[in-house]
């Protein structure tokens, strides 16, 4: 596993890592499965809402939607790193996937970062990429614009094309990439799928892409580990009335560390 110092110079000069085979195959075969079954889910809502046309191979908010990506959060190796890259406490933003399928394109494959503000040196975002298929050039490897995290304008289309690298990784490795980089999904050139699971991570007091502590319902909280409480934002809830803001710290639905 990568040292912490070459984690944060590489954060720093490049604005991504990799971490080659966290994850073993018997785990990637068990998120793929579980990840056909939350495609079927969310496309069914995509479609009844009328944004099929963009969302093609996109799934959000697998939180609930699968054993195997709790199990994701709950195994995670790279928290230490997480948490050296914000100084501290962090939670889970979004926990989407990208099914490249063959000769597709989402919106994923525009040039984009995930973070709409520039935030520069001041760390609020992180994104994760769990490779759940081996990552080629063929099969539409992300690309990943090296040094670019410092750089608020959109490049270029042709520069960024030409310039960028490739996060080409075999199956079960991890990128980490600040949400500032500009970067997009490759061209699937193949016959196969390639998927990837994308969770975001931000600073506590950004609000997440959706209430997971809600989703889940804050009784949930009994069943988690501290860890996964943290992760998952249970930390960091907004009170909606008087009762629950005038609690003692330890009871407090934002907690004193969540900074
Ligand atoms: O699917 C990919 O290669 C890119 C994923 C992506 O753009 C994202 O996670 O924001």
């Amino acid at each position: 596993m990568l040292s912490i110092n070459d984690f944060n110079s590489g954060m720093k000069r490049d604005g991504w890592v990799i971490f080659p085979g966290v994850l073993s195959a018997e785990f990637i075969e068990r998120l793929n499965a579980d990840l056909a079954k939350a495609y079927d889910i969310c496309r069914s809502v995509q479609v009844k809402n009328g944004i099929a046309e963009n969302t093609d191979g996109s799934v959000h908010h697998l939180v609930g939607l699968g054993d195997s990506f709790f199990e994701l959060l709950e195994k995670m190796p790279l928290w230490g790193y997480i948490k050296e890259y914000f100084g501290g406490n962090f939670i889970l933003n979004s926990l989407g996937g990208i099914i490249n399928m063959p000769g597709g394109s989402t919106y994923a494959s525009n040039v984009h970062r995930d973070i709409r503000t520039f935030s520069g040196n001041l760390r609020l975002m992180l994104n994760m990429l769990v490779m759940l298929d081996d990552f080629t050039e063929e099969n539409g490897a992300t690309y990943l614009c090296t040094g670019s995290h410092l750089q608020p304008e959109k490049p270029a289309n042709d520069e960024f094309f030409t310039n960028s690298d490739r996060a080409i990784g075999k199956a079960g490795s991890i990128v980490l990439f600040d949400s500032n980089l500009w970067h997009a999904a490759g061209e699937n050139r193949t016959k196969n799928l390639r998927r990837c699971i994308t969770p975001t991570f931000t600073r506590p007091f950004i609000k997440q892409q959706c209430d997971y502590p809600r989703l889940l319902g804050y009784d949930y909280a009994s069943k988690l580990s501290e860890e996964m409480k943290q992760i998952l934002g249970y930390n960091s809830r907004v009170p909606a009335n008087l009762d629950e803001w005038y609690q003692p710290p330890e009871k407090r639905m934002y907690k004193p560390n969540q900074v």
